[in-house]
Formats: C-alpha cells, sequence, structure tokens
C-alpha cells in the first residue's frame, strides 16, 4: 500500500521529512506540497513530515492560500538538513533544492517528464501525463478511501485552474476537467467564477514597474550572427498592459541600446483568456514578425497575433525560422551582387533602347506637328549624349561578359568531347559483349513468342467456349 512505503524500515525512530517542490514556485507547486503533506498524515505516516517551499509565493497563490485559509509552507534553502524528502510537482534535479544530490529522496508525485533524476535505491515515483500534479494527488486521495475535505479540494483545484489557465491550455487532460468539476463542488465555489478570480490576482501589474514587467520573463535567443530578446506575459485584461505600451516601449529601446546585438525585441502580451496574443515589437529585424505571422506592424510597434500563445513552440521557432531566411537572403544577394548588377544593365540597357525608339517616334510626330520647342529640343540633346555614352559603356562591358561566357562554353565542350569518347570506348566493348546477347535474345524471343501463341490460343479457345454457351442458353 501506498502509505506503507512511505514510512520506511525504521519505524521507532522518528524522522524529518521535507515535502517540497521545484524552484519559483507556482500555485501547483505550493497546493501539491500541502496536499501531499496532509495525505501523509491521512495515510498513517508517523514521521514529522513538514511542508516546505524553495522561493517566495506569488500573488496568485497567495490568494488561493487565502481564500481557502492555509499558511504558506516553511521556507528552506537546504533540503540535506531533512533525514528524508519528497519531491512533488518536480523531478529534475535542475529545478529542485541546490543540494537535492544530497538529500534522500524517498517520493515523488508528478506530472512532469523524467529528467536526470536517479536513485541507488527503490523509491515511490507516481508522474502521470496530466495538467497539474494535484489530479495526480486526487487519485491518490480516491485510491486510498481518504476523504477530501472543503479546504483541500479548494487548494487541489486552485493548482488545476493555475496549471491548465482554467482548462484551457493545450497540456489540458479530460481527467484535469472531471476532476476540477468534482473539486469545485465540494469545495463549494463556481468553477468559473473562482477560477477568472484566481488568474486575474495572478496577472494583476499595477504595482509593478515597467521595467520588471518586461524583464519578469524574459529570453535571449541566438538567431545565426544575431540575438532576439523575447519577453511574454500572461495577461487577463489586455488593455491594462497595452495602455503602458510607451513606458514599456522605452524600457526595450533602452535594453537594444545596451545591447547592440539584439536586432528584435518582442514584448508579447498573453491573452491568457483566449489564447491569442498582441506583442510590441522593435527591432531592425521587425520584419521576420510580419513574415512569420502575415501581419503588418503598426507604427506604434503594436501587433495582433491571433492563436499565438505559446513562446517555446510559437514566437521563437517561428520568428528565428524567417529571421534565418532574410540573413540567408541577405548573404545570398551579397554574394551573387556583382553578377546581379551585371543583370540589370542589361536590362536597362533594352530599356533604354526602347524608349529611344519611342522617342524617335514622338519627334517625328512633333516635326510632323512643328511644334517643336528648341530650348527643349537641347536639352534633350544633352540627356541622349550622356544616355549614349552610358550605353556605349555597358554595351563594351557585355562584349566582355561574352568572350567569358564563350570560354567557358569550349571548356564545356572539351569536357563533352572527352566523355563522347569514352562513350565510343564503351560502345565498342559492348558491341561484342551484344553479339553474344543477341545471339541469346534471340532464342529467348522465340520461347517468348510461343508462349505470347499459346496464350493467344487459349483465350481464342474461351471465347469461343463462351460463344458456344451462349449460343446454347438462347
Ligand atoms: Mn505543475
Amino acid at each position: 500500500m501506498y502509505g506503507k512505503e512511505s514510512s520506511s524500515s525504521d519505524l521507532d525512530k522518528e524522522k524529518i521529512i521535507y515535502v517540497f517542490g521545484h524552484q519559483a514556485p507556482d500555485t501547483d507547486t505550493i497546493c501539491s506540497t500541502l496536499v501531499l503533506t496532509n495525505l501523509e498524515k491521512e495515510m498513517g505516516n508517523i514521521n514529522q513530515v513538514i511542508a516546505c517551499r524553495l522561493g517566495p509565493t506569488n500573488k496568485e497563490t497567495k490568494f488561493a492560500l487565502q481564500y481557502f485559509g492555509f499558511q504558506e509552507p516553511t521556507l528552506i534553502t537546504k533540503a540535506s538538513e531533512a533525514d528524508e524528502v519528497m519531491l512533488v510537482d518536480h523531478n529534475n534535479p535542475g529545478q529542485s533544492a541546490k543540494d537535492i544530490k544530497q538529500a534522500k529522496v524517498v517520493k515523488i508525485i508528478d506530472h512532469h517528464g523524467i529528467a536526470g533524476f536517479s536513485s541507488p535505491e527503490p523509491i515511490y515515483i507516481l508522474t502521470e501525463p496530466v495538467g497539474c500534479c494535484c489530479t495526480v494527488l486526487y487519485k491518490l486521495y480516491k485510491d486510498n478511501d481518504i476523504p477530501i475535505t472543503k479546504n483541500y479540494a479548494g487548494l487541489m483545484l486552485s493548482a488545476i485552474i493555475s496549471d491548465t489557465v482554467l482548462l484551457r491550455s493545450q497540456t489540458t487532460t479530460q481527467r484535469d476537467v472531471k476532476t476540477a468539476n468534482k473539486l469545485a463542488k465540494i469545495a463549494g465555489v463556481n468553477l468559473e467564477e473562482y477560477g477568472k478570480q484566481l488568474l486575474t490576482k495572478g496577472t494583476e501589474i499595477s504595482d509593478i514597474s515597467d521595467h520588471d514587467l518586461v524583464f519578469q520573463d524574459s529570453k535571449e535567443f541566438p538567431v545565426g550572427d544575431e540575438k532576439i530578446q523575447i519577453s511574454q506575459i500572461n495577461s487577463f485584461d489586455t488593455k491594462e498592459p497595452l495602455s503602458r505600451k510607451d513606458g514599456i516601449k522605452k524600457v526595450m529601446k533602452e535594453y537594444m541600446d545596451k545591447n547592440k546585438d539584439i536586432v528584435l525585441f518582442v514584448f508579447d502580451i498573453l491573452d491568457i483568456f483566449n489564447m491569442d496574443s498582441y506583442a510590441i515589437v522593435i527591432g531592425p529585424r521587425k520584419k521576420a514578425v510580419e513574415n512569420a505571422y502575415h501581419v503588418e506592424i503598426a507604427e506604434d510597434g503594436v501587433v495582433f497575433l491571433p492563436k499565438v500563445a505559446s513562446r517555446k513552440k510559437q514566437l521563437y521557432p517561428d520568428i528565428a525560422h524567417h529571421l534565418v531566411s532574410i540573413q540567408r537572403k541577405e548573404k545570398r544577394s551579397k554574394l551573387a551582387g556583382k553578377s546581379e548588377e551585371k543583370k540589370e544593365e542589361k536590362k536597362e540597357v533594352k530599356k533604354e533602347e526602347k524608349k529611344e525608339e519611342k522617342k524617335e517616334e514622338k519627334k517625328e510626330d512633333l516635326k510632323e506637328d512643328k511644334k517643336v520647342d528648341k530650348k527643349e529640343d537641347k536639352k534633350e540633346d544633352k540627356k541622349e549624349d550622356k544616355k549614349e555614352e552610358t550605353k556605349e559603356e555597358k554595351k563594351e562591358d557585355l562584349k566582355e561578359e561574352k568572350k567569358e561566357e564563350k570560354k567557358e562554353e569550349n571548356k564545356e565542350e572539351k569536357k563533352e568531347e572527352k566523355k563522347e569518347e569514352k562513350k565510343e570506348e564503351k560502345k565498342e566493348d559492348l558491341k561484342e559483349d551484344k553479339k553474344e546477347e543477341k545471339t541469346e535474345e534471340k532464342t529467348e524471343e522465340t520461347k517468348e513468342e510461343t508462349k505470347e501463341e499459346k496464350t493467344e490460343e487459349k483465350k481464342e479457345e474461351k471465347k469461343e467456349g463462351k460463344k458456344k454457351r451462349k449460343k446454347r442458353k438462347k
């Protein structure tokens, strides 16, 4: 049974057991910690099981704790000072206590991929692919017939709302939905109403400075020789952060001035209710965003990106992809610069020639009408002279190009001649082989022919047979 495994072999001694979640704790981590601590006690763990945390709790979590009458877990810095530890909402040592490798992990309840964890001794591990760690914990209550009180139901519900963004995130499973609905009933709250209240608390920005708003969740990504910076905030009411766009842009510009290798700065305001984004975009590589989402960035730098929600799965890869292609195009055009110019010159020469023809026609018309202004004519002549000069130069360039082309052609011809020679040699070799083959083929052919004749004959026979049968039927 689950409870027996949690208390280890020395039942007489009372041990200190820390329960905690990941660094930079979110609502799921804090609630899962309190819920597992309670579950351990309910299951008969006689040790001193203590709910802990590795960092400060955020506003959303504080709201949930207050709403359902809980104290914050104990802040710890050393996990190894406990006899044993239990991990919730994470298993990756990189996201755990700094001294996690010195601690004795006896249990892990999680909903993340397994990354970098190993244990010499057998331990209790339960991870499930669901949207929230508390969805896993709810199942443990049910499997072990442990009653869920109103307040613990509220905690678990808060965690599910937070991790799945009120059951709207891509990570949400049917089990999260079912569990949340059951928990809402036990907790005595309306799921949608309480959910919006909780998430709004988590996205409140009125007391956060523009600088902190831009950098509270900001990541730099190298793309080729350049760098892009993408910040993201979650919002329920996108109007509020958008009304602060000037202050936000000022912070972004100052940062770009200090970091010259950043060519694009995207500040993404994620509307977590609709899963759309408003982005504030600055920098010389704006085009990458426009190309990625087929949008035009307004003069104030703001652009609406429908159904763009994830920085990891959408913004970064989409923008990087298009920035790379822009970078490649630039490199290609630089390399091919000279030949491109020459091509364009050719085109221009042709255009000029056509223009000349047209002008000639016009002149003749004008002469007939006798309305030629002499002054104008002189100016025109000067222009024409200049054009003629440039034309001559261009023509000479073209001649040289043609010469080079001919040289290359000659080279290729020589190559082909060599190839031809080789082919001839091969042919002669083959001829001898073929002579032998032909005799064989002939015998083969006669065989084939006789076979075909036989099948034809059979078909004919069948047809005749059918005809006869039909006649009989008639
Ligand atoms: Mn979680």
